[in-house]
């Protein structure tokens, strides 16, 4: 009998990403997927694999008990990506962020505890550590995020802890990295630059453009999540990065000359409230598990790249709407 999975946010960029390689495993059985399809999740992420027997789809909400509680009946893992994701937004307006990024993780736990699954793979991410001017972040750093999104995902991080302390339930934690790769909403850096830039728009850079990001490749994080639902430790946090630092104006203008379209596209515009300027965490705790990211950044960024530019039917309404957001 092989495992049985209920990951939810899968419909989602990273989601996604990882049913596609989990749906590849032999001793994955039943691959259950919970989402609530806000405007960031959509099937069209699942389009070719949505019709594998291994996979149920259920149209539900991780803060609602009932949603939870039917779909993690008989699961023996859990992952759960499911959240509102994207920083700009809970800049706008946190409510949701509070309701799905919390209230949803403590209904995970809550359920959690009645139904015993024998893991509980939580989605956390690199932003809980706030900016790292210099150096490299280890699991044991104190975490201090700067927007109400990194403080949404902090708050949710010490709940599992209080939850594994309190009532033992089997929680592991992923702090990953920015992931870049197909399926990515439109509103997040890379996609929304190609999906400007072949509309012959400005690409809006914000403040001086010099924020560092480290860029993990979407599917060499997927296989450090699969790896640490195998091998992980309970009650154990681990980063995952790829020590692949890049300035946002460097991603800028290496996009722009894949698509071979003019410098002058660019533009600077306004910063981002309480922009973190750099992350940077130390992933030697899971390389000791075996793990490293495989890809070559530039090779994948131009593969990345390329994707988007033939998939316009993917991206087009999306990169309307999430322009729609920036009055744009
Ligand atoms: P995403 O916004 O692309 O996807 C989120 C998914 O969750 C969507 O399918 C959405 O419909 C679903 N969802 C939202 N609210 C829900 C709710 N209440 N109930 C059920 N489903 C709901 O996000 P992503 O970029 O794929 O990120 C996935 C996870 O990884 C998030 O927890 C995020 O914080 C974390 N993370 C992302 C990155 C990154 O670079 N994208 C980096 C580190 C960590
Ligand atoms: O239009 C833009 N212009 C711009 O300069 C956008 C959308 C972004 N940026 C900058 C802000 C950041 O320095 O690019 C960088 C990346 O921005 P986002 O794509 O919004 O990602 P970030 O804020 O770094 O957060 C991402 O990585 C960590 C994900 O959205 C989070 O969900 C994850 O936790």
């Amino acid at each position: 009998m092989g495992f049985s999975i209920l990951v939810t946010g899968g419909a989602g960029f990273i989601g996604s990403n990882f049913v596609r390689l989990l749906v590849k495993q032999d001793d994955v059985e039943h691959i259950r997927i919970l989402d609530k399809l806000t405007y960031a999740g959509s099937l069209d992420n699942l389009e070719d694999i949505l019709d594998d027997n291994k996979i149920e789809f259920v149209r539900g909400d991780i803060a609602i008990a009932d949603d939870v509680r039917n779909a993690m009946s008989d699961m023996d893992w859990v992952v759960n990506f499911a959240a509102e994701s994207h920083v700009d937004r809970s800049l706008a307006d946190a409510s949701q962020f509070m309701r799905t990024n919390i209230e949803g993780v403590r209904t995970i736990l809550e359920v959690a505890r009645d139904l015993k699954p024998q893991k509980i793979l939580h989605i956390s991410t690199d932003e809980v550590y706030g900016p790292v001017l210099s150096g490299s972040v280890d699991e044991s750093a104190i975490l201090k995020p700067s927007s109400p999104y990194s403080a949404s995902k902090a708050a949710a991080d010490m709940l599992c802890n209080a939850y594994l302390v309190s009532f033992d339930v089997p929680i592991i934690i992923a702090r990953s990295a920015n992931n870049y790769g197909p399926y990515q909403y439109p509103e997040k850096l890379i996609p929304r630059f190609v999906a400007l830039a072949m509309q012959n728009k400005n690409l809006p850079l914000y403040g001086d453009g010099k924020y560092v990001r480290d860029w993990l490749y979407v599917e060499d994080n997927c296989r450090a999540l699969l790896l640490l639902l195998r091998k992980g430790e309970i009650g154990e946090i681990y980063n995952i990065g790829a020590s692949e630092l890049h300035e946002n104006i460097e991603i800028t203008e290496t996009l722009l000359n894949i698509l071979d379209k003019p410098i002058e596209l660019l533009s600077h515009t306004g910063d981002r409230p309480g922009h973190d300027r750099r992350y940077c965490v130390d992933w030697s705790k899971i390389e000791k598990l075996g793990w490293k990211p495989q890809a070559k950044f530039f090779k994948k960024f131009e593969e990345t790249i390329l994707w988007y530019r033939e998939k316009v039917e993917w991206w087009n309404k999306k990169a309307d709407e999430a322009e729609k957001f920036y009055g744009r």
